[in-house]
């Protein structure tokens, strides 16, 4: 078949869709009735060139839907934090959760349109990210993401442009094209390096600085399964535990470290490893959204009180490969059962179904679809325009690094 003329019935089968779920919405405005046919309800657009293959007709799996809000509902602290939550607030989660979905789709098109070589994408991991900034304060604490939490960047005030233009290592790029890792002090963004774990120490070592100033202000990092094995993350968990820190770690179990499944890195049961430092802990489900976002708020409640750090393990699954460059090699390091499990787990998808079971209508959802997917194709639009402007060689190098020095080793190996 033509492609023009495939699009048009995938157009026409959704539009399809949507309909029946306006009509069974209209039959019943509050809730979803027992038994109801979930598969009729409103999805986001899934893109067969980008998504992964399980997400392509995603419907909802009642049994899921239904443990989505037993996990909340599991534990009165985190249901009263979520029924706290009114629509606009649900709704501003589900708007988060789609940007950072769409940022990853619109950086895989790029891939695939050979405008970059290679992105590091979030997709299925998107809750953790979203789940846990929305639970802090952006006007004043800050966080120390991974290149997985693209989401909490744009949450925290940076631009999607910007975003997008890290990617291209332009001069008006945030990093002024020196390094793909993005982050904004003034924001309160630390831009990340490499070295996986070296941001537990370094929160640890600002949420230190907030206790000794009597700052009333909390820092965040995520942390991957992979990195948990580091030398630096044990010495951050501990100084934090040992010295009460106002410091939140998120363990963003996605249960593989670039090509070595969690089972192959660890021994231990990750649920466990807060405990072992004397860290106060909630376990989640990272593909919940509402789970992580309840979790974090008792968790920066908790460090503002002065009690100490906090540790959220988020178990969730990441949908890709460590990178684009390795997705084939990633489907063959798991049982295509996994992927399947977790497929039936998409975070947004879950939470879409929530919303309607809530009560939220589908025009309400296709229409912040609808900005959102706007506001990524604009930012992206905006960002290539800045294409061509390369930094010069010299304006590379790490000016404004360690008080006005450059990077030392520059000197002798000069780029
Ligand atoms: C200290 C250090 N060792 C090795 C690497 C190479 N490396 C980059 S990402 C990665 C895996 C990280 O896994 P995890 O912490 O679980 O995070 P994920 O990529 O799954 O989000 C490794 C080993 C590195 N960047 N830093
Ligand atoms: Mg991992």
């Amino acid at each position: 078949m033509p492609p023009p003329l495939f699009f048009l019935l995938v157009s026409y089968l959704r539009m399809q869709r949507r309909s029946n779920a306006n009509e069974l919405l209209g039959q019943s405005p509050r809730g979803l009735p027992p038994g109801e046919d979930f598969s009729s309800f409103f999805s986001m657009k899934r893109y067969p060139a980008f998504d992964p293959a399980e997400y392509l007709n995603w419907t909802a799996d009642p049994e899921l839907v239904e443990a989505f809000s037993a996990k909340i509902a599991a534990d009165p602290e985190r249901q009263a934090i979520v029924d706290a939550l009114d629509d606009e607030g649900l709704l501003s989660l589900y708007r988060d959760l789609l940007r950072t979905r769409l940022h990853d789709i619109g950086l895989k098109r790029w891939v695939r349109t050979g405008v970059i070589s290679k992105a590091w994408l979030g997709t299925g991991e998107e809750a953790v990210t979203v789940g846990s900034v929305r639970a802090l304060d952006t006007e004043r604490d800050i966080v120390s993401p991974m290149i997985r939490n693209a989401g909490a960047l744009h949450m925290m005030g940076m631009s999607l442009a910007d975003l997008f233009r890290g990617y291209l290592a332009t001069s008006d790029s945030p990093s002024k094209g020196r390094d793909l890792h993005i982050g904004d002090m003034a924001k309160g963004i630390i831009q990340p390096i490499s070295h996986m774990g070296t941001s537990v120490t370094i929160v640890a070592g600002i949420a230190l600085a907030f206790r000794n100033r009597g700052e009333d202000r909390v820092a965040l990092t995520w942390v991957g399964d992979g990195a948990t094995k580091t030398a630096a993350c044990h010495e951050g968990l501990n100084l934090a535990a040992v010295q009460d820190l106002p410091v939140i770690f998120v363990i963003q179990n996605n249960q593989v470290a670039l090509g070595t499944p969690a089972t192959q890195h660890g021994a231990g049961d990750l649920h466990a490893w807060p405990a072992m430092y004397g860290i106060h802990h909630w376990i989640c489900d990272g593909n919940n959204v509402l789970d992580v976002y309840a979790a974090t708020h008792l968790a920066a409640a908790r460090c503002r009180a002065g009690l100490g750090p906090a540790a959220i393990v988020a178990d969730t699954f990441r949908m890709g490969g460590h990178a684009t460059h390795d997705e084939r090699e990633a489907r063959q390091t798991f049982q295509s059962e996994l992927f399947e499990e977790w497929g039936r787990r998409d975070p947004i998808g879950l939470f879409e179904a929530y919303l309607m079971g809530r009560g939220i209508e589908t025009p309400v959802l296709e229409e912040i679809e609808a900005e959102a997917t706007a506001e990524m194709d604009q930012a992206a639009a905006e960002a290539l325009e800045s294409r061509d402007r390369i930094p010069p060689p010299e304006q590379a190098l790490y000016e404004g690094f360690s008080a006005g020095g450059v990077l030392h080793g520059l000197e002798v190996r000069p780029i």
